[in-house]
């Protein structure tokens, strides 16, 4: 397997793409033992088919604003490979939102699906919509507009889309809400649904839960214990909610929470009363942390900083991509951080990766440490397709059980000599290895 000339020919084919591009090369380096060692992912050319997404739909979303102005956005949903099971990835609404953003998530996301042992292909999808600052109606004109076109895509077999950033389960109801009114139907074509009408009870809490039983596991598995340990979370969403609150229940000790605006900095730690008050901030939909250090003397305000400046134990990013650059690695480095869980898709750049794996930082990808919310997707659609309801234990001690099978999973292909795993090989060779040998049974179609 040639990296390099497969590289050269993915930026060829996809100019002005940096973010997939980025995705791609962190995966193409870590397969070429695997692919060496399997002459039949080359005979079958499974690399260079998994770099073509099954198909890219782009549409147009027109609304009215509360002024009376007509408005236009554009979406995408990007259904990358359904080798393994239907589509399925979130939505997200934010300014940032590309074909490109939504090609790498869909792309991560399908190693990311594999991983979690369920029946599930890749895809993403959103558009380049700003939620700040618009009323609840402008919301739900948007997600039912967006939906008269999105809706002739999906299906439970066909893909089914789920909240990201951006999209809550508000949002989730505006768009299932049009999505039901069309089709006639009630089915588990969307998760993260609420839940009176067959959502998942904890999957708001998932993927933040999930990180940290993930992280839970890679400190023990390095002889540590989370016990004790000082924690960053950035982000100001569902995923550093949970993560806070599942980090705390470890027994850990969370000291900075972020917003668009800045970090809060709080060394008596972030539990109880004050996370329940980090999730009233968040419903508030203001987009600021800051109020937490009016209200608690304990905290201090950075305004405009990332909390990777902080002396911590260990690093959750969970805001977006590339959040987490080489100047943050080493600072991180420097402070003692022996640990860095990306609960984010792509929340570090390439160059801050190789810095904490070269300094020896446990790091673990988002495709592996935030698998826990689209698993617990996947569970929702069985549920839905048994017509049952589980109760909060019963869906915790799946999600639990899945995020350790990942864990060994990624220990199995990505253990070093040292002792060190390196986790980004671990989650992509795992994730490869499904995805390819089902593309060469179902044959070259
Ligand atoms: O990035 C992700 O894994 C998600 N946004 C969750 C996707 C899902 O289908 O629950």
């Amino acid at each position: 397997m040639d990296v390099k000339k497969l590289l050269a020919d993915v930026e060829a084919k996809n100019p002005g793409q940096p973010l997939y591009l980025q995705a791609v090369t962190e995966v193409l380096e870590t397969l070429e033992e695997v692919v060496k060692a399997n002459p039949k992912y080359t005979k079958y050319k499974v690399i260079e088919r998994l770099l073509e997404p099954d198909r890219i739909i782009q549409f147009r979303v027109e609304w009215v604003d509360d002024k009376g102005e007509v408005q236009v956005n554009r979406a995408w949903r990007v259904q990358y490979n359904n080798a393994i099971g239907p589509y399925k990835g979130g939505m997200r609404f934010h300014p940032s939102v590309t074909a490109d953003s939504l090609k790498f998530l869909a792309f991560e996301q399908t190693f990311k699906n594999s991983l979690t042992t369920l029946p599930m292909g890749g895809g993403k999808g959103g558009s380049d919509f700003n939620p700040q600052g618009k009323s609840e109606q402008e919301m739900m004109r948007f997600c039912h507009s967006l939906m008269t076109e999105l809706y002739r895509y999906l299906g439970v077999d066909t893909d089914v889309p789920a909240g990201d950033i951006g999209v809550g389960a508000r949002e989730v109801g505006f768009m299932y809400g049009m999505f039901k009114k069309i089709m006639i139907e009630n089915t588990a074509a969307f998760t993260g649904k609420g839940r009176n009408w067959g959502g998942s009870i904890l999957r708001p809490e998932a993927t933040g839960f999930g990180g940290v039983y993930f992280v839970d596991s890679m400190l023990k598995q390095a002889g540590k214990d989370i016990k004790g340990k000082t924690v960053a979370v950035s982000g100001f969403g569902n995923v550093a909610w949970g993560a806070a609150i599942k980090a705390t229940e470890l027994g850990a000790k969370v000291i900075c929470i972020s917003g668009p605006d800045g970090y809060i900095l709080d060394e008596e730690g972030i539990a109880g009363e004050k996370i329940a008050y980090m999730n009233e901030l968040l419903q508030t939909r203001n987009n600021v942390v800051a109020p937490y250090a009016d209200k608690y003397k304990s905290a201090k305000f950075f305004a405009g900083k990332k909390p990777w400046e902080a002396k911590v134990d260990i690093a959750l990013p969970c805001a977006i991509q590339n959040e987490l650059n080489i100047d943050d690695a080493k600072q991180l480095i420097k402070n003692g951080c022996i640990c860095v869980g990306e609960l984010s898709n792509m929340g570090c750049t390439a160059d801050a990766i190789h810095e904490l794996q070269k300094a020896r930082v446990i790091y673990a990808p988002g495709k592996a440490a935030n698998a826990g919310g689209v698993s617990v997707s996947g569970l929702e659609m069985t549920q839905n397709a048994m017509h049952l309801g589980w109760t909060a234990e019963e869906v915790d001690a799946k999600l639990k059980q899945i995020m350790k099978d990942i864990h060994a999973s990624c220990v199995k292909y990505g253990l070093e000599k040292d002792g060190y795993v390196n986790y980004v090989k671990g989650a992509n060779v795992a994730g490869f290895i499904k995805v390819a040998d089902a593309m060469i049974e179902l044959g070259v179609v």
